[in-house]
């Protein structure tokens, strides 16, 4: 189905009264960042073209945030997409399109979705003919569900538009064919399980399904999607998930091309282990190695007669192993009650050294654990690391070397033994130490 943005405009001037009385939402319209000259000079079209009077959108989800989008589009072709808001159609999302020709971006033509929230805005290659298209991804009046159009930018700008079709979504290539698919995930009906449905591109008929399937009927937020090999050489989309009780949990899904199905292999692992943890933590390639990992999360090995709820978790990163049907372990690290950081333990280390969290002094305490008697008992405490408010670590006189900064902390650490047989250096504690992003 091919419409020129011309009629589409015709048709958003029917539907615009009814979004005319929707407020202007402000977190969504942000400062003007410093732009770039390209992107400066695609804003500056904006103006030209439309009303000096202006504010750019920004994308609330994907990985793209820019409310000016330049992309090499596969064919030495260099494209930009700004979005933005002018104060007379405040309901309104514009879309100008740019192509850059001889070495200057030129107006391509424009488009508008009656809209408050722009979800995301990607370039991908849906079709597989080597060009990108433009994906934006858009909250519609009338449903909770987002709705996706796609814009060819060819000798006329054309759109195909499906209405109601996400609460999240994905896009990657999970059948190998070389043109992305979008995996869309719906939740919060209330009497329907969360469902998944992976949708392909086709120029003339839209995004059409491919197969789908049913996810964790306790899942009752999408966290986070992140497209990638679940495993060597399969590719598939890691699903990380609140659950009704609070708790997380991870589903991975791919597409089986033989069977023509999207396949859930956490359900057919004979050992399938549990990934529900109580912490927010996500899926991520956490080795480097182009596979993605789920973390998992266990308690420290904790003295006899010791109080449990004093003692730290650990996480442990694991990925998906076919050949075997069960999760191999790929990382471990002990992570801080408040969330804020893991502290990783090498594989010499791992299951020798337990820590205790003081939640007044912000302090987690390692120590190294002694299995040489009937009941295993600490050891030697080895190093502490204690988070500071800037404002204290500045009056007080710290005796502990600086680990990490943010804006309004301070991380800090002391070793406390160098004898011990698991003692750590100062570099070790350095490489050992991570925030944790998004929390
Ligand atoms: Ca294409
Ligand atoms: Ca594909
Ligand atoms: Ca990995």
């Amino acid at each position: 189905m091919k419409r020129i943005v011309a009629i589409l405009l015709i048709v958003l001037c029917f539907t615009l009264s009814a979004c005319s009385a929707l407020s202007l939402e402000e977190e969504d319209i942000l400062a003007v960042p410093k732009a770039s000259g390209d992107e400066s000079e695609v804003i500056s079209l904006i103006a030209s073209n439309f009303s000096s009077s202006f504010e750019l959108v920004y994308p609330l989800s994907g990985a793209n945030k820019n409310a000016v989008t330049i992309c090499d589009t596969g064919k030495d072709v260099i494209e930009a997409i700004a979005v933005f808001r002018t104060k007379d159609e405040p309901g309104t999302a514009e879309l100008l399109f740019a192509r850059k020709i001889n070495d200057s971006f030129t107006y391509l033509g424009s488009s508008a979705i009656p809209t408050n929230v722009i979800d995301r805005v990607d370039f991908a290659d849906l079709d597989g003919d080597g060009k990108r298209e433009i994906l934006v991804g858009y909250q519609g009046a009338s449903s909770s569900l987002k709705s996706i159009a796609i814009y060819r930018t060819e000798d006329e700008i054309s759109v195909t538009d499906v209405t109601a079709c996400y609460s999240r979504c994905v896009l990657g290539d999970f059948n190998s064919d070389g043109a992305d698919e979008v995996l869309c995930v719906t939740t919060g009906a209330a009497s329907e399980p969360p469902f998944a449905t992976l949708m392909g591109y086709h120029p003339d008929r839209g995004l059409l399904p491919i197969a789908d399937c049913e996810l964790n009927p306790e899942a009752q937020e999408i966290e986070n999607l992140l497209f990638g090999n679940i495993a060597e050489d399969i590719p598939g989309v890691m699903i990380d998930e609140r659950l009704e009780s609070g708790a997380y949990t991870t589903e991975a899904l791919y597409y089986d091309k033989g069977q023509k199905l999207l396949i859930n292999p956490l359900f057919i692992f004979e050992t399938a282990e549990n990934a529900e943890r109580s912490e927010k933590l996500l899926s991520k390639d956490i080795n480097n190695d182009g596979i993605l990992e789920i973390p998992t999360v266990e308690k420290a090995p904790i003295p006899e007669n010791a109080v449990e709820n004093a003692f730290c978790n650990i996480v442990v990163w694991k990925d998906l192993d076919f050949s075997s049907y069960s999760m191999q372990e790929k990382k471990t690290a002990l992570i801080c009650p408040d969330g804020k950081y893991t502290f990783t333990l090498t594989e010499d280390k791992k299951d020798c050294i337990t820590a205790q969290y003081s939640e007044e002094e912000r302090k987690m305490t390692l120590y190294s654990l002694d299995f040489d008697r009937e009941d295993t008992q600490l050891s030697h405490e080895l190093l502490y690391i204690k988070a500071y408010s800037r404002d204290d670590y500045q009056e007080n006189k710290v005796i502990e070397a600086k680990l990490y900064e943010l804006s309004a902390e301070v991380y800090t650490f002391l070793i406390t033994n160098s004898d011990d047989e698991y003692a750590f250096t100062d570099t070790e504690v350095e490489k050992s130490f991570e925030i944790l992003q998004g929390s």
